[in-house]
């Protein structure tokens, strides 16, 4: 029922959000010049990639660097209490092993694993809730690219979506949340995907952008920190630079301590108002964390530290 749902994922508090992905690889550049509109994470429609040109970055996407424990481990010096990785974006790119197609992370990338199911596993081993995030906009499915991501999802999509969110619910354990995200479902398409993820994973808190307000929890926009404490389960998704969520090669990382103080800021009035922080990290497509964002979340864990809390 949805009081324990909510009573559950109040505890988790403040998290880890990762985007990663084929885009990772281009790290919001094209044959080495910077696309300088829209999130990094979305480069494929910015620049209009067609796909076979966006899957030969599957080559170079090595994961040679990807360490889950050390990941782990980054969540838990940040403070943070889960985890939630993105398992297919808005590329329709599977980040996770699964029947419905070919055009997945271990079909196609020269890293050739299933990255959720290693991450899934470490997380347990450090006592770290999973989560998954899932795109309802899939442009390899056959969505037009929509600079809205407001697309519709036509009926012809649905058994490739029930079966993904069927093979994420019941392939990794335990998962406490997920994060649907774009596109225009209708309340029956909402309802149905929601109750594959109740059906398989009762504890698991959804987010309003299942839509037509079916989720368990409301994400507020990027960022946002509302000025009063809101009715019911909310929740802030944090980038650190704002403009975006993928790895960016060319991304200014010369603000340090001031990244920090309003990292900082925003985590402790979120937590005030009674909200839940999600803060994302970016890795490169051989899997490592951008040094800066590893130090940044290092250092928010250590101001938490030195400021316990009741
Ligand atoms: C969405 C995605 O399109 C984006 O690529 C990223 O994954 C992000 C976490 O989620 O982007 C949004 C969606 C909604 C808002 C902002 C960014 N919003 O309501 O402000």
């Amino acid at each position: 029922n949805n009081d324990k749902v909510n009573d559950q994922w109040r505890q988790l508090e403040y998290g880890m959000f990762i985007h990663w992905g084929l885009y990772s690889v281009f790290g919001g550049e094209r044959n080495g010049i910077a696309v300088k509109k829209g999130y990094s994470e979305q480069i494929q429609m910015w620049d209009d990639i067609p796909e076979p040109e966006y899957l030969e970055a599957a080559k170079q996407f090595t994961g040679e660097n990807f360490n889950p424990k050390k990941i782990c481990e980054l969540a838990k010096a940040a403070g943070m209490k889960y985890i939630v990785i993105t398992s297919k974006h808005h590329d329709g790119f599977a980040m996770f092993d699964t029947a419905t197609t070919d055009y997945n992370v271990v079909k196609q990338t020269a890293f050739g694993k299933d990255p959720l199911k290693l991450l899934a596993d470490e997380c347990r081993n450090h006592d770290l809730k999973f989560g998954v995030y899932f795109s309802l906009v899939d442009w390899h499915q056959g969505h037009e690219f929509d600079e809205n991501n407001c697309n519709p999802i036509p009926a012809s999509m649905e058994p490739v979506i029930v079966q993904q969110l069927e093979e994420l619910m019941t392939n990794y354990g335990e998962i406490a949340e997920v994060w649907f995200d774009m596109s225009s479902p209708t309340r029956e398409q909402s309802i149905k995907f929601a109750n594959i993820v109740r059906k398989h994973q009762p504890n698991a808190a959804i987010n309003s952008r299942i839509w037509n307000n079916v989720g368990d929890f409301r994400t507020l926009n990027d960022n946002q920190v509302p000025e009063q404490t809101l009715d019911g389960p909310w929740q802030t998704p944090a980038s650190i630079y704002h403009e975006t969520w993928g790895y960016r090669r060319w991304q200014e990382r010369n603000d340090f301590s001031k990244r920090v103080r309003a990292l900082i800021a925003g985590l402790t009035s979120v937590h005030a108002r009674g909200g839940n922080y999600l803060l994302n990290i970016g890795p490169r497509g051989d899997g490592s964390v951008v040094e800066f964002e590893e130090e940044v979340l290092r250092a928010i864990g250590a101001w938490l530290n030195s400021h316990p809390h009741a």
